[in-house]
């Protein structure tokens, strides 16, 4: 049995925003004193990640001269090894991106947006980042008054284009990462789900640098399935990163340590993700709770990761099962994987098959055996 030790080979990371989240929300001012991102990456790295993640401004929690504060975080990533797989730029916290960043309707608004984006992209690239992920928190409205969405949509693919064109002339070896969110900070965002999203994507000058960043959360918001939304991703090769977190269902972006939410699809996902060919960064975006202290934000950091190696346990035991195994074939599960013409078939050979339609719409799927046996290994009981 495994101590579920986390190790840098599990390629679990954080953003620094994620642990050193103060925990002001709407209602009520922060709880916790700042945190300097050199402990974070410190503690961090004490706990068996292999790496951060940041926005532009997650670097000045504490110290303010961006030069400096860039220089201490090298000096922490050199001295624990840590690596910094993604970056990515803040285009909400500021009052100037009350109504968006590269799709605000004020165009000077965008324009510095691009400026502010651009800037990280270099940090991003000389850290060694290979994804740049782009959350469009604030690119939204409150009104369907207030927005030309096709416009919106048009500066928003303007706007990445651009990027894409700043990166292949720079020679970086960076991919961007769209993450959807359906609302929160505004009324409607712009890219609501992976759906949206992947929509979009064909829609830009150089759709191959583009993929998603999906959230647990945010699918869950909408009420979506994101074993499901996930699955699309993979099939289209645009799972480029992926933020895992807990959630119970439709309400307010909750960001709950991953498992803490909805467990089965955390289960699910897991399995998905270590048998699906995702081979990049496990990535946590997360709030430790606005009840706890500074010391138990560490232990909030340490139950992502050991939730996570906890359900690869059992998604392996799951199927390692051959309880499971005969369950999944009398399911016909893995019959889906066989083309529906054999080899060498035409459309017309359909028309020959002798197919007895009662016997088929009788036979049960068995579903229900199959679900209880994953449940049980959940449970811990098998
Ligand atoms: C913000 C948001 C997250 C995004 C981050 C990237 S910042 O905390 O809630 O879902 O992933 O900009
Ligand atoms: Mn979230
Ligand atoms: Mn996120």
């Amino acid at each position: 049995m495994s101590d579920y030790a986390p190790q840098p080979a599990d390629k679990f990371t954080f953003g620094l925003w994620t642990v050193g989240w103060p925990a002001n929300d709407p209602f009520g001012v922060a709880t916790r004193a700042p945190l300097d991102p050199v402990e974070s990456v410190h503690r961090l790295a004490e706990l068996g990640a292999y790496g951060v993640t940041f926005h532009d401004d997650d670097l000045l929690a504490t110290e303010p001269d961006r030069d400096r504060a860039i220089e201490r975080f090298r000096k922490a990533l050199a001295e624990t090894g840590l690596k910094v797989p993604m970056a990515t730029t803040n285009l909400f916290t500021h009052p100037v991106f009350k109504d968006g960043g590269l799709t605000s309707n004020d165009r000077d608004v965008r324009r510095y947006a691009l400026r502010k984006v651009r800037r990280n992209i270099d940090l991003a690239a000389e850290l060694g980042a290979e994804t740049y992920v782009v959350w469009g928190g604030r690119e939204g409205a409150e009104s369907d008054a207030a927005k030309d969405v096709r416009a919106a949509l048009a500066r928003y693919k303007e706007g990445l284009d651009l990027l894409a064109d700043y990166v292949v002339e720079k020679g970086y070896s960076l991919r961007f990462a769209l993450e959807p969110k359906p609302n929160e900070p505004r009324g409607d965002i712009l890219l609501p789900t992976i759906g949206h999203a992947l929509g979009f994507i064909s829609q830009l000058a150089r759709p191959e640098m583009f993929g998603l960043n999906p959230e647990v959360g945010h699918e869950q918001m909408a009420g979506l399935n994101f074993v499901h939304g996930i699955s699309q991703a993979l099939w289209q090769g645009k799972l480029f990163h992926i933020d895992l977190n807990g959630q119970h269902g439709p309400k307010y972006d909750q960001d709950l340590i991953f498992g803490h939410g909805d467990l089965k699809s955390a289960f699910f996902l897991v399995d998905l993700l270590e048998n699906g060919g995702y081979d990049g960064p496990r990535h946590f975006d997360y709030k430790p709770l606005r009840t706890e202290d500074s010391a138990d934000v560490w232990v909030s950091a340490a139950a992502n990761m050991r939730t996570y190696l906890i359900l690869k346990e059992k998604a392996r035991k799951y199927r390692e099962d051959p309880e499971v195994a005969e369950a999944l074939a009398a399911s016909r599960v893995p019959d889906l994987s066989t083309p529906t013409l054999a080899p060498g078939e035409t459309f017309d050979d359909v028309l020959n098959d002798e197919f007895d339609l009662d016997a088929a719409a009788e036979r049960g799927y068995h579903f229900t055996r199959l679900n209880q046996l994953a449940l049980e290994h959940l449970l811990g009981v098998r």
